[in-house]
């Protein structure tokens, strides 16, 4: 490939590559439907609540491949996609991962965790059971990877990781809660037990577990609030 070299003004040596582009398909949309679509998310989104009370009723995998296909279409720092989504239904690994979670989080629960926290934690009603680890059909463990091999074997550094899957993470909860599922962010900490049940390399450092399913009839969740927009939100200009 043609490739020429310049000096930025910090004088590090900037490689160009002749820029590749396609032409951008936009869909514009008329205000009215544009109003519509965004206030029928809105209502949407505010039905999701994090449940902790899962079916084991199966889910079809068609729905999840899609949702996760979803995720990975999130913005990433160098366009790296510094994701890995391991999708878990094998009863046998689901209870390694549910007895490893609940080793770390007895231990929080019992002398890891400040006061102040465990007070912040009580209008959840959280404990270090996780019967959920089993009894989901599926756990997406989200794998934020720090590092990749190029197509030469050569590690390279990965840009905005945490970020980045993040908002990868945050799109697959939309769209399994679009999809009609229910879905847990659980994070154990520390969660290196991840790696070695899942087989993921040390590059990767695991993010959070995305539990997935239908609720359980009649499953209950807390009694809280989300904060108003004004809360949320600084106006600057109009
Ligand atoms: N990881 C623990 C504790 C926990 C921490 C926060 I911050 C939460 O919002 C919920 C739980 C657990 O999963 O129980």
């Amino acid at each position: 490939m043609n490739t020429r070299k310049f000096f930025s003004h910090t004088g590090k040596t900037m490689t160009s590559q002749p820029l590749k582009t396609i032409n951008l398909k936009f869909e514009e949309l008329p205000e009215s439907e544009m109003k519509s679509r965004a206030s029928e998310f809105n209502t949407l989104m505010q039905k999701r609540r994090t449940v902790r009370d899962f079916s084991s009723r199966a889910v079809s995998r068609d729905v999840i491949d899609d949702c996760l296909a979803a995720a990975g279409s999130a913005p990433s720092g160098a366009n790296r996609q510094p994701w890995h989504f391991a999708l878990v239904s094998d009863p046998a690994i689901k209870r390694e991962i549910r007895l490893a979670a609940q080793v770390e989080e007895e231990e929080f629960y019992t002398s890891r965790a400040p006061q102040d926290w465990l007070d912040a934690l009580a209008p959840l009603g959280t404990d270090s059971e996780k019967p959920f680890l089993e009894h989901a059909p599926y756990l997406i463990v989200v794998f934020a990877q720090k590092f990749e091999l190029d197509s030469e074997g050569n590690k390279q550094k990965n840009y905005y990781v945490t970020e980045s899957a993040s908002i990868a993470t945050g799109l697959l909860i939309a769209g399994l809660h679009n999809a009609g599922l229910a879905t847990l962010t659980h994070t154990p900490s520390p969660m290196k037990f991840l790696n070695e049940i899942l087989e993921r390399p040390s590059t990767e450092k695991p993010l959070m577990v995305i539990v997935t399913g239908y609720p359980e009839k009649g499953a209950r969740v807390p009694d809280i609030d989300r904060k108003p927009l004004t809360d949320i939100v600084s106006v600057h200009g109009d």
